[in-house]
């Protein structure tokens, strides 16, 4: 039975903080930290890694480092937060049993139309230095085939048409408008942090923030420009931590841990790690007493995990859903799991730089983070927007592969595994329950065309992700079609 946590136990907050046990208090008190972070998104991500960095950077450094978290859209959590005094539990997922604590990183929780003007107020002050952004690849607003901002999706046109001020719908628009209010106001220089699997994820970031300032109808916006290039920079970053959605079991855990009722636990995965760029533009928190390493390059720390972690974690997905798995774990319990995350690791590891973790070693600790069965990972969280992560984990990867003449079994594998899961379910969704903002083009790729062979089929799907030159390599699409009776069937041949 899944019943909730009890919301008649006393809420967490402050005034309840000495119920909590001690050692499950926060390491810092909140109240002696100041916003100097505005952090985008306040997911459970950002909850379970960034926050928790910054956390132990202000505890061990004695800085007031506090972190502002706007909610892009809805603003439930921002409420249930401040509701909270910011407080919140991180619940750690350990193999042999979890471990729970309060985390007080968080000084404040916006709503970005509501408080859009505080927040302009955040960006343009001097104490703010550190702007961070976890808001997945669909927040970006990336034309598929060149990497611009797309000034025709309705959020981004919407926010333009708006003039770029006032209540804006997207957080690109948001950031750029906060950065000119920055540069009228005294120009002190900031980082803006992406946290977002992407590869080169600052160098993305800047593209369609300047692209939004080029294209905003600010008299002054070529000063923004000038400025921007002079003291703001876009440093790339890898996170890392593996964070389920909390479940109401989760819930009921974090309140037996806490004695309080806590309202938005998170969990997460023992592991956790931070690669950033050594870039930035003026202070930072100082992560590196948490563990977050400063490199100069950081592309084949991120090739690495984007094209290992990520890669496999949406082979596992699709391929799961086809057996019929729910989990991640559930995946690497069957015969096929393993070796899927084996073979896919062997195959794309030419094509990672050298610099980066060891191939082999970082498969194996792979293998072992994936097994952990105290984290319940639904293949349906991973499975979901995978026309935008697909191209960053397997396309880049595939292509060098064959440029070089390599066989590419297991990436034909995943792609047949992916192009299954587009077909639509009966509801009208897509089959396994995964959510896509380009569901209903995939519809259309089972659908449309003169050609009813499924090459045709993994054309277009292929077409639907901007990856026409694969579309058009025919030996790719033969491959991949001819997977698809074994997977329709739920069996998985690596
Ligand atoms: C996952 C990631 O949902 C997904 O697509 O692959 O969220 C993954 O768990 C994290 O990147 C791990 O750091």
């Amino acid at each position: 039975m899944n019943l909730p946590s009890s919301p008649a136990a006393p809420l967490l907050g402050r005034r309840t903080l000495d119920r909590v046990p001690p050692a499950l208090r926060p390491a810092v008190d909140p109240g002696d930290l100041r916003p100097r972070v505005v952090h985008f998104g306040l997911g459970a991500f950002h909850r379970a890694h960034q926050a928790r960095y910054t956390e132990t950077a202000a505890a061990r450094s004695g800085e007031p480092w506090g972190t502002v978290v706007v909610a892009p859209r809805s603003t439930g959590t921002a409420d249930a937060l401040r509701s909270q005094d910011c407080l919140y539990s991180i619940t750690e997922l350990r193999p042999e049993g979890t471990v729970t604590r309060v985390s007080g990183a968080i000084v404040d929780a916006l709503g970005m139309r509501p408080d859009a003007a505080r927040i302009d107020g955040l960006l343009a002050s001097p104490d703010v230095c550190v702007v961070s952004l976890t808001i997945t690849e669909k927040g970006y607003h990336r034309r598929p085939d060149s990497g611009a901002l797309d000034t025709a999706a309705p959020g981004v046109a919407a926010d333009l048409a708006a003039g770029g001020t006032g209540v804006l719908t997207t957080v690109i628009g948001r950031v750029a408008a906060g950065l000119a209010a920055r540069m009228r106001s005294g120009g002190a220089p900031v980082s803006v942090v992406s946290c977002d699997n992407m590869a080169a994820n600052g160098a993305a970031l800047g593209r369609v923030v300047r692209d939004f300032v080029e294209a905003a109808p600010w008299p002054d916006r070529q000063a923004v420009l000038d400025w921007m290039a002079t003291s703001v920079t876009f440093p790339s970053t890898i996170v890392d931590r593996i964070v389920p959605a909390t479940t109401d079991a989760d819930r009921r855990a974090a309140q037996a841990a806490l004695g309080v009722h806590d309202a938005l636990p998170v969990v997460g995965e023992p592991y956790r790690q931070w690669v950033l760029e050594d870039s930035f533009a003026g202070p930072r928190p100082p992560w590196q007493l948490d563990g977050a390493l400063f490199v100069p390059d950081v592309v084949p720390y991120q090739l690495t995990k984007l094209r290992m972690l990520n890669g496999c974690h949406s082979a596992l997905a699709y391929a799961g859903a086809a057996a019929g798995c729910t989990t991640i774990a559930d995946t690497l319990a069957t015969d096929w799991g393993e070796r899927l995350v084996r073979a896919l690791c062997t195959e794309i590891a030419p094509t990672l730089p050298a610099g980066g973790p060891a191939p082999a070693a970082y498969a194996e600790g792979l293998v072992q983070r994936f097994r952990n069965p105290g984290v319940r990972h639904l293949l349906r969280q991973i499975g979901s927007d995978g026309s935008l992560k697909i191209p960053e984990r397997w396309l880049d990867a595939l292509r060098e592969l064959r440029a070089a003449s390599a066989a590419t079994p297991v990436l034909e594998l995943a792609l047949a595994a992916w192009a299954n899961a587009t077909r639509p379910g009966g509801d009208g969704g897509q089959l396994f329950g995964t959510t896509d903002p380009a569901a209903a083009a995939l519809h259309r790729c089972w659908r449309d065309g003169t050609g009813s062979a499924a090459e045709d089929t993994v054309r277009r799907l292929l077409h639907a992700l901007g990856a026409a030159d694969l579309a058009e390599d025919n030996a790719l699409t033969t491959a991949v079609a001819a997977r698809l009776p074994a997977l329709r069937a739920g069996r998985i041949e690596v």
